[in-house]
């Protein structure tokens, strides 16, 4: 493990998706002016960082990771004075923001692509434009939100190639003066004062020469070819030259299907990234393909989590979720009865694991996953376009037969509004919500937080102080303990230096009932560090856990 202290290694990341997470003007939609609002909310957290989520101008079909313009604010958010008025005032509260950097492909309102339709002078080869043979796309890849990854254009008579939405086109890497564009846009951004970028599925952007087919058989065909492509790594490394390396910065790279060992190319200390965003923990819970649910193992999650903890070579990033995931105590705990102590058990777990941990809106108050009934409620291309495609190939014919799979993996479960208190639309705005409002506002928001001492994000709060008081949380080994326990995640943490040797046991109970396990660490377990239980017994080795505890135990 790389222990040379840094910032953004001892930071909490919070992140704001901006469309949901407050509205200034009452016209339903998220702002600047609202997150400016709320910044003491994410202050008192004890939050470092502040990743925002794509705020460019945008036609918004992909909530604003389909951009047209990457040096102009979207006007529903505002304007570039209200968000340099955000950047001011997060700066004077001691902490740092991060944009979304979205160069896989921008939106098809984009000027370049503009101008590559009508192939203006070099502007043609700024996409990826083919033939095809007449109807028949150039090659199976398929698009990430389902359907073929290819677009005709009648007026050009050419097809163009798009991972994502058909009105996400894809820029062409290979083309040096597409890079050199890419790289002025975000040294402009470097200039106005950001402390870094979050880089939207950054390891795409080298497609092989020819665009071979992909293996059928995968869910998102291709993938074997444009994820990791020839190039990724040599574009990347040039990208942090020309760019950011001149600045005290924190980058994390969003990188679809990669394994360790290629995440270490990218991450490792001479690498192009401080950090990624890998998805093996995140697809525990999904068969072969979106639309086929599978159980999942706590065996299995604690396999991914901990490989990754102990094999990395480079720094990890800590999530659970985000604005493309499920909400967390709906997915991996109970969002029921064991709400309260669920989020807490999550929490435990994502501050005392190696890594820097990433809260996404919402997770702090144990916000839950929304009871879609129809398509026509959801906003998400992704869930609309798998749903879709499996009805045109009739392998469905109604939303009823496919609910409790969105309901457990639609991308809107994490965009329903922000819920700040039990007025309507949970205070989120005085409009209409552009996305619906989890009926459960009454009960889980930040205001009934606040006055609950032994709330959510009371835990979050304190869990914050235990991992700045704690480095042996920070830069301490990993070692997994009873790996086969199906309802228990144990785990030791270790840090050696010169003042000796700091040791922690952290015990984690996934199960919705009282669960025993001996283990000869908590022969030696000491203080406790945290816990979401109060009174935490004493314990000569053998230990039992109540429903969702979670407990950490200085080690003697
Ligand atoms: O997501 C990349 C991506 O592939 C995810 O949407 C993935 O499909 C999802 O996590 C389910 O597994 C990024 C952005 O985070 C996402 O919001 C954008 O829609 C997408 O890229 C295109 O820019």
């Amino acid at each position: 493990m790389d222990r040379e202290r840094t910032w953004w290694k001892e930071a909490v990341v919070y992140q704001i998706y901006p469309k949901s997470f407050n509205d200034s003007d009452g016209d339903g939609v998220g702002d600047l002016q609202g997150v400016i609002d709320r910044l003491d909310h994410v202050e008192s957290l004890g939050a470092d960082v502040i990743w925002l989520n794509p705020v460019y101008e945008s036609p918004q079909a992909d909530n604003g990771y389909d951009i047209s313009d990457y040096r102009a604010i979207h006007e529903e958010y505002g304007t570039m004075e209200d968000w340099e008025d955000l950047l001011a005032e997060v700066h004077d509260r001691g902490m740092r923001l991060i944009m979304d950097l979205v160069v896989n492909h921008t939106s098809t309102d984009h000027e370049w692509f503009r101008k590559s339709r009508e192939g203006e002078d070099g502007y043609r080869e700024y996409y990826y434009w083919r033939d095809g043979d007449g109807e028949e796309p150039p090659n199976n890849w398929k698009s990430g939100f389902g359907g073929s990854a290819w677009e005709r254009d009648e007026e050009v008579g050419e097809q163009y190639l798009h991972l994502f939405d058909r009105t996400q086109a894809d820029l062409n890497w290979d083309n040096a003066e597409v890079r050199e564009d890419v790289y002025e846009m975000m040294n402009w951004w470097l200039e106005k004062g950001i402390d870094g970028f979050r880089m939207d599925v950054v390891n795409l952007v080298s497609k092989p020469e020819g665009l071979p087919d992909g293996d059928p058989e995968q869910d998102w065909t291709g993938i074997e070819h444009f994820a990791n492509g020839p190039n990724a790594q040599a574009y990347l490394e040039e990208m942090a030259e020309r760019t950011y390396d001149d600045y005290d910065t924190m980058t994390v790279g969003e990188c679809v299907d990669v394994d360790v060992e290629t995440a270490s190319d990218y991450v490792s200390a001479d690498g192009p990234m401080d950090m990624l965003f890998h998805f093996e923990h995140m697809f525990v819970d999904v068969g072969d393909r979106w639309l086929s649910p599978a159980e999942w193992d706590l065996t299995d999650l604690k396999a991914v989590m901990s490989h990754w903890q102990t094999e990395l070579d480079g720094w990890n990033s800590l999530y659970l979720t985000n604005h493309d995931q499920p909400r967390i105590v709906s997915r991996f705990a109970d969002d029921g009865e064991y709400r309260r102590e669920s989020g807490k058990l999550l929490a435990t777990l994502l501050f005392t694991l190696s890594g820097t941990p990433y809260v996404y809106q919402g997770q702090e108050i144990g916000m839950t996953n929304y009871p879609w009934s129809s398509l026509d409620e959801l906003d998400d291309l992704q869930s609309i376009g798998k749903v879709e495609e499996a009805m045109e190939a009739g392998e469905v014919d109604a939303f009823e037969e496919v609910q409790d799979i969105v309901r457990a993996r639609s991308r809107d479960n994490a965009r329903t509004p922000m819920q700040w208190d039990e007025s309507e639309h949970a205070g989120f705005t005085d409009g209409d919500p552009w996305l619906a409002v989890n009926p459960d506002y009454e009960e889980v928001n930040v205001a009934a937080a606040e006055r609950d001492g032994d709330s959510i994000l009371q835990y979050y709060r304190t869990l914050v102080d235990v991992r700045d008081e704690n480095d042996v949380l920070v830069y301490g080994d990993y070692q997994l303990l009873i790996p086969d326990h199906e309802e228990l995640w144990a785990y030791r943490r270790t840090l050696t230096t010169d003042g000796g040797t700091d040791e922690v046991l952290v015990v984690l109970n996934f199960d919705d009932t009282e669960t025993v396990a001996t283990l000869d660490d908590a022969e030696r377990a000491g203080e406790v560090v945290v816990a979401n239980y109060d009174e935490v017994p004493t314990t000569d080795g053998v230990l039992t856990l109540r429903p969702y505890e979670a407990r950490v135990y200085e080690l003697e």
